[in-house]
């Protein structure tokens, strides 16, 4: 079966193919660059481990050390994956000069430069992260730190990153989504559970007092449910994270990670819940095995969940930012960014391809066994043949078509970095 037959087998279901690829190939999703480098960044010792209740597992050989490197491996990414993207970066990202080093409260744009001038090169869009993790300064707590300098430091920290956020926007011609996210927490249980959730508030007012176009930056606050290392409190839980962005709804938006709830919580449920208050809100898509694993993104039932309720909720058309974070150090970590990206723009076109108000209508006629059986049935719709057709499209490989290319770069490439 070739890609008109696939379109014909859809239109009967009154879905235009044409019109999805269309659609999708327009919304940006933001591409995390720590897939490349296992979180490390360049600012720190790459021998200390990583902190915050994040971890990455695996030494599988070839990892990005500089940001050459780092670049080279993203740009194999673009080659082989579809859709408009956007560099997802951290501040420990930062790019310095021979013998320059520039502490986390003293970033600059200007180190960010050749990231700019990566991102311009490939019409890319960028949004940024402040980094509160993997650092001296974290006491081990950073925003939310009783102690007074170093609250301070991590302040200076968030708003060097609202003018570098600016900066990015500005440059590259597209909103900056600068989401603002600590892993501060406690190992067992705390004595004082609102104190740090204050000073986190108080915090978090401070580095957005620093000006900015909110059409252009977009803070965002990501909430977490706990991490390796602060198993039994996290400041900023779910609850804190959304009272926060709906409190400051002109400043900032709320971020949900698929990683950061109890394993039976889905983050697809949860998309319409806040779009029904939040004008905007933003995404980290993961796939999380029992903890926040942080494993490459599958075309699995809750990825597609998700894809299908930001194309049902309008989120394609700016409602929702969607960008990747997962970070597998065990497998080849070009083919795992790779996979994690191709299974989101499939994803998507999936949920583009469902016959969404067809099954509204069946739903709210009470015609449950109809959307049972119709829900169903679109499974095993030609679907391969459409997103072959988008790969083509876009200039990219078709599946079967790019591990071999991947495995070329890793021989010529990435085995001759150790
Ligand atoms: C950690 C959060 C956070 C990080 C990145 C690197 O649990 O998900 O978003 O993964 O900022
Ligand atoms: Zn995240």
């Amino acid at each position: 079966m070739g890609y008109m037959e696939a379109k014909e087998r859809y239109a009967a279901l009154s879905v235009d193919t044409d019109a999805a690829l269309h659609k999708l190939a327009a919304v940006p999703v933001s591409i995390h660059c720590w897939q490349g480098d296992d979180v490390r960044g360049f600012d720190t010792d790459p021998s200390k481990p990583l902190t915050g209740g994040i971890q990455t597992t695996g030494n599988y050989p070839g990892r990005a050390r500089t940001p050459e490197e780092l670049m080279a491996d993203f740009d194999e990414m673009l080659r082989l994956c579809p859709g408009t993207k956007k560099l997802n970066l951290h501040a420990s990202y930062a790019i310095f000069e021979e013998g320059e080093w520039a502490d986390r409260d003293r970033l600059e744009p200007k180190h960010f430069k050749k990231w700019v001038e990566f991102c311009k090169a490939r019409g890319l869009g960028a949004d940024f992260n402040p980094t509160f993790f993997s650092h001296p300064k974290c006491d081990p707590l950073t925003l939310s730190s009783p102690n007074e300098e170093t609250r301070r430091f991590w302040i200076e920290h968030g708003k060097a990153c609202i003018r570098i956020s600016s900066y990015l926007a500005e440059e590259l011609g597209q909103p900056c989504v600068m989401n603002i996210w600590t892993g501060d927490g406690f190992k067992d249980i705390p004595a004082d559970r609102m104190g740090p959730r204050v000073r986190y508030r108080e915090a978090i007012d401070e580095i957005l007092s620093e000006p900015y176009d909110f059409a252009k930056v977009k803070p965002c606050i990501e909430s977490k449910v706990f991490g390796i290392g602060v198993e039994a409190y996290t400041v900023g839980s779910a609850e804190f994270a959304l009272s926060y962005a709906a409190a400051n709804m002109d400043k900032c938006i709320p971020l949900m990670d698929n990683g950061h709830y109890h394993p039976t919580e889905v983050v697809s449920d949860k998309i319409p819940a806040l779009l029904t208050f939040f004008p905007e809100i933003a995404l980290h898509i993961t796939r999380p095995i029992r903890w926040d694993s942080d494993h490459v993104v599958l075309f699995d039932d809750e990825t597609r969940e998700i894809c299908k309720e930001i194309v049902r909720c309008g989120g394609l058309d700016g409602r929702v930012n969607i960008a990747l974070d997962y970070f597998d150090a065990s497998i080849n970590r070009v083919a795992a960014w790779t996979v994690g990206v191709r299974n989101l723009q499939k994803a998507l076109l999936y949920a583009l391809l469902t016959p969404n108000d067809a099954l509204k209508r069946l739903q709210d006629e009470g015609d449950f066994t109809a959307l049972l059986v119709k829900q169903e049935e679109m499974k095993t719709l030609p679907f391969g043949e459409v997103w072959d057709a988008y790969c083509e499209r876009a200039g990219v490989p078709k599946d079967g078509e790019w591990f071999d290319e991947v495995k070329r770069y890793e021989q010529d490439v990435l085995s001759k970095r150790n």
